[in-house]
């Protein structure tokens, strides 16, 4: 038994040496983040990024293995979940087969776009639900007039682009999508604020047709409460005052 208590000895210390270098190595490291729009322009062009602490890019965090982080996170961001526009979209839909009745999405269907840009946007129509049927859709957006481009049947596909009215398309501020068909749309993103874009037959937007645009929102002041009187905003605002 004696001869083993210098190993044991030996062992205990490899042990206390190993959890001593693990507890020394291990750290938990709090941060705390603020996310807010900010304006940035490393090109001379004024950008509206989204921020970290007031920086772009944001703070780095530095860890070594085995570290736990922590990120309390303030969300001061004007629109909450946002989306940016994709460049590509899945084109692996079929227009004439009924759509999978999921029931419900969810998401909040917001795109932030920047100040002054110009928008193009595609309304594809496809199947209803029902086998065959596919019905005619006004789109309506707040905030801006847009040119309609052009419209056509079928899935829209880039070759398309080649008939749009670039000289003299109408300005409007609704435009319908027929059935099985497209309208292409474009506009310039240059009112500050947060606008609805939807289909204007009311049972359609309250199913879910319709998204939001959101543009320059750091412009906007603060909303008086005055012009949140109406219904139950009136009453919370009053309530809250
Ligand atoms: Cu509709």
């Amino acid at each position: 038994m004696a001869s083993l208590k210098p190993a044991l000895a030996l062992l205990c210390g490899i042990l206390l040496c190993f959890l001593v270098q693990v507890s020394l190595a291990a750290k938990v490291r709090h941060h705390k983040w603020a996310v807010e729009y900010m304006f940035w322009s490393p090109d001379c062009v004024e950008h509206v990024v989204m921020g970290i602490n007031g920086q772009f890019p944001g703070p780095t965090i530095r860890a070594t293995a085995g570290d736990t982080i922590v990120v309390e996170l303030t969300n001061k961001l004007y629109t909450e979940g946002v989306a940016i526009p994709p460049e590509k979209y899945d084109e692996s839909y079929d227009v004439m087969k009924p759509a999978v009745n999921q029931n419900a999405t969810y998401g909040n269907g917001v795109y932030v776009f920047d100040l002054n840009s110009t928008v193009d946007v595609i309304l594809q129509n496809a199947n209803a639900l029902t086998n065959g049927t596919s019905e005619i859709h006004p789109w309506h957006l707040h905030g801006h007039d847009f040119w309609v481009l052009g419209n056509g049947e079928g899935k829209f596909t880039e070759a398309d682009v080649k008939k749009f009215n670039l000289k003299n398309p109408p300005l409007k501020n609704t435009a319908v999508i027929f059935p099985f068909g497209w309208t292409a749309l474009r506009f310039v993103a240059d009112n500050p604020g947060v606008w609805a874009f939807h289909c204007h037959i009311e049972p359609h937007l309250h199913m879910g047709m319709g998204v939001v645009f959101a543009e320059g929102v750091q412009k906007v002041g603060r909303i008086p409460s005055s012009a949140l009187a109406c219904g139950m905003t009136g009453r919370r605002v009053a309530n809250k005052n």
